[in-house]
């Protein structure tokens, strides 16, 4: 990279600062006099296809999250994607699991950008900036069946606030979708090419702007223009993008002028709507980026469909759904046997099954071992 195309980038970066931080959709989570989440938050989140949700996570257990997930990254495959053992000599977390949980890339490399992985959705190469210090050879960028082996993040997906999120967007029969954390480690995090994570129902009769559901992404250090997902405003509603004609339509430049950064203060939590047109950059900053990334669904999105992405080629059926879905109440009951004063999120579909959905020995081998073959991913 030039020392021209630096300065521009860090000039799109703080451009895009002071527009995110000018938007009116970020705040706390907020419920009006009846209990129902606040309409100017859905309203914002309707318009933007994005909405920021300060200080969600409290300092308490940001420090337990921080710490599993650290202990979680330290047992990656070391120090390529193909080692089999972690930087200890370990073999690494996870070897013995259906779904391998570790994807890795060489440092600040894109790995989906212009191919035909993730059936193509990622046209467009982002720009792959040299690492200036010696790193291992692949990093860790996405982890998943992060509800198994991390039971901190189980407890943030219990989250009643996040959870009555959900029931305001999706119905109080929304479904999960997958859970991953993103890591961006500053000088080495890979980039994210742009993409619409939307997959099964862009030529529906129904495709409205919410079709394909959202992820949350709460942030253990922020999110920062230069580490963080950028958003183009709207863009859920504007169908299936041409992307590569986009970015050329802009002098083939990946700084897409509409884009906006989620930025982010260490336990706020993004809502991003999974048809908006996003990504993010090569970490080349000195910031870290660690996210609990899990995501919610309609009900009537996903029932009857055929998995795409994680869930590839399993057909959602009642008792499919039923069983993935109780990873939610086991993580609620998760999250009361550490926070037992807190008010419980109580989930509709698993009214009266609570006995069978506590956070136990049994439940951590019934439904969450490997419980991510069963992903809804559409
Ligand atoms: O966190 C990131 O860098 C990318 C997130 C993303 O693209 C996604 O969740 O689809």
């Amino acid at each position: 990279m030039t020392v021209t195309e630096t300065q521009s980038q860090s000039e799109y970066f703080e451009q895009g600062r002071r527009r995110a931080l000018a938007l009116d959709n970020r705040g706390p989570i907020r419920f009006d006099a009846d209990g129902r989440l606040h309409p100017d938050i859905l309203e914002a989140y309707d318009r933007y296809g994005f909405f920021v949700f300060e200080q969600v996570i409290d300092a308490v257990e940001l420090a337990d999250v921080r710490a599993e997930v650290d202990d979680f990254l330290a047992r990656a495959p070391y120090p390529s994607k193909h080692s089999p053992v972690d930087r200890f000599g370990r073999p690494w977390a996870g070897h013995d699991a259906a779904v391998n949980p570790w994807l890795m890339a060489p440092p600040l490399s894109d790995p989906d950008g212009g191919t035909s992985h993730n059936n193509g959705r990622h046209p467009v190469k982002m720009h792959e900036p040299t690492p200036l210090v010696d790193g291992p050879q692949d990093v860790p960028y996405l982890v998943f069946g992060c509800l198994e082996f991390i039971p901190a993040f189980l407890r943030v997906y219990g989250h009643p606030g996040l959870l009555s999120v959900a029931e305001a967007v999706n119905g109080p029969d929304f479904t999960p979708f997958n859970e991953a954390l993103f890591v961006k480690e500053p000088g080495l995090g890979p980039s994210v090419a742009w993409h619409q994570d939307g997959q099964v129902h862009w030529n529906s009769p129904d495709l409205d702007g919410h079709t394909h559901g959202f992820n949350f992404q709460v942030q253990l250090y922020g999110s920062t223009p230069a580490n963080g997902v950028w958003v183009v405003p709207g863009s859920h509603k504007w169908g299936k993008i041409d992307i590569k004609a986009l970015v050329e339509a802009h002098g083939g430049s990946e700084r897409i002028p509409d884009a906006i950064p989620l930025v982010c203060g260490p336990g706020d939590c993004t809502m991003t709507n999974r048809q908006t047109l996003h990504g993010s950059f090569a970490n080349t900053s000195a910031d870290r980026r660690v996210t609990v990334n899990f995501g919610f669904h309609k009900y009537r999105s996903v029932i009857g469909q055929t998995g795409k992405l994680t869930g590839e080629g399993n057909v959602y059926d009642v008792d499919y759904i039923r069983q993935r879905s109780r990873c939610i109440p086991v993580a609620i009951d998760a999250r009361a046997q550490r926070f037992p004063s807190e008010p419980r999120y109580v989930y509709r579909p698993c009214v009266g099954e609570e006995d069978r959905n506590r956070y136990n020995e049994e439940t951590r081998s019934t439904v969450l071992k490997n419980y991510n073959t069963r992903d809804l991913a559409i």
